[in-house]
C-alpha cells in the first residue's frame, strides 16, 4: 500500500469509527446490571460490545475486504492474514458501565506483523486520535507529538492497575511507590487504547501496564511510535504487541521507567 492508500483507508476507517461511537454514546447510562456479563475476573461485557463490534467488522470489511480480524468479543472468527484488524470496540467497559467519560474504541490494522493504521477514539469528546505508518499522528486533523519532558520529577505517568493477575503485585506495588515519591503524579483512567493515545499527544509523558491483551494496545501503539515516542516490554524488548506488558513514553522517560521497572520485576538480572 502506498502512501496515499494508507493515508485514505485510515481516513475512512475513522469515519466508520465515528459512526460507531454515536451508537455507544446513545446506550450511555441504558445497560441494565442484567443485562451485564462477567467473562472472566472483573472482566465485564455487555450488548452495546458485541453490537460495536459487529458495526466496526461490517465497515472495515468494506473498506478492505482481503483483511481477516481478531477482536476482543469474537464476534466473527479470528483469522491470520496478511492484513489483520485488531479490533476492542469498547475499551474501558467497566468506565462505560459505570458511566466514568473514559472509555474509546481502538482499532490497529496490522500488515505482515506491523502495525500500518492505529485510530484510538474517545467517545465523549468525539477526539479520534489516527496514524498511519510514515504519516505521523493526529489528533482531530492536528498533528501530534510526545512530550520533551526530561525529568521524572516533572512527568505525569499513566499506568493500569492490576485487576485480576496478582501475581507481580510486589513488584508492581515497588514501581508505584518510587513514582509516587519522583513524579507529578501518576493516573489510572482505565482505558489502555487512551493512556496510549494521551502518551501521544503529550497529556501523559509515559504509561504502563502488564497483563494487556493485543486489541488493548494495537490501536495505540503506532500513535505514539509516529508521535516521536517509543514502546518497549518490560524487559527492553520488542515483545509489546501481544506480549502483555507495555511501557510507552517519549524517549527519554521510557529510559528512567525501564530502569526502574526491571530494577523491580527483574531484580537479579
Ligand atoms: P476493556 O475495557 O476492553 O476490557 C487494561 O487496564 C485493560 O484491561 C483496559 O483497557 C480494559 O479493557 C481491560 N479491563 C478489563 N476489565 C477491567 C477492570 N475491571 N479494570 C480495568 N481494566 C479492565
Ligand atoms: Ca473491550
Amino acid at each position: 500500500m502506498n502512501q496515499d492508500t494508507l493515508k485514505n483507508l485510515c481516513i475512512e476507517s475513522c469515519e466508520v469509527i465515528r459512526e460507531v461511537g454515536i451508537f455507544i454514546k446513545h446506550e450511555l447510562g441504558k445497560v441494565q446490571a442484567s443485562a451485564i456479563e462477567t467473562k472472566a475476573l472483573n472482566s465485564l461485557v455487555s450488548y452495546v460490545d458485541k453490537e460495536a463490534e459487529k458495526q466496526l467488522v461490517k465497515g472495515l470489511n468494506a473498506l478492505l475486504p482481503e483483511a481477516t480480524f481478531l477482536t476482543e468479543e469474537e464476534t466473527v472468527k479470528s483469522e491470520a492474514g496478511e492484513y489483520q484488524w485488531i479490533i476492542d470496540p469498547l475499551d474501558g467497559t467497566t468506565n462505560f458501565l459505570h458511566q466514568l467519560p473514559f472509555f474509546s474504541v481502538s482499532v490497529g490494522l496490522q500488515h505482515k506483523e506491523e502495525i500500518i493504521i492505529g485510530i484510538v477514539y474517545e467517545v465523549n469528546r468525539k477526539e479520534c486520535f489516527y496514524a498511519w505508518k510514515g504519516g505521523g499522528a493526529f489528533l482531530n486533523d492536528k498533528k501530534i507529538q510526545v512530550t520533551k519532558t526530561a525529568q521524572l520529577g516533572d512527568t505525569l505517568i499513566a499506568t493500569g492497575f492490576p485487576y485480576y493477575d496478582y501475581e507481580h503485585m510486589q513488584a508492581y506495588l515497588g514501581v508505584l511507590e518510587n513514582l509516587m515519591r519522583n513524579t507529578r503524579g501518576l493516573r489510572r483512567l482505565g482505558s489502555a487504547a487512551l493512556d496510549l493515545a494521551y502518551v501521544a499527544c503529550g497529556r501523559f509523558d509515559a504509561y504502563f501496564e502488564y497483563s494487556l491483551n493485543a486489541w488493548d494496545v494495537a490501536g495505540g501503539i503506532l500513535l505514539v511510535k509516529e508521535a516521536g515516542g517509543e514502546l518497549s516490554d518490560f524487559k527492553g524488548g520488542d515483545d509489546y504487541l501481544f506480549g502483555r506488558q507495555l511501557i510507552a513514553g517519549n524517549p527519554q522517560i521510557l529510559k528512567a521507567l525501564q530502569g526502574l521497572i526491571r530494577e523491580n520485576f527483574y531484580p537479579n538480572s
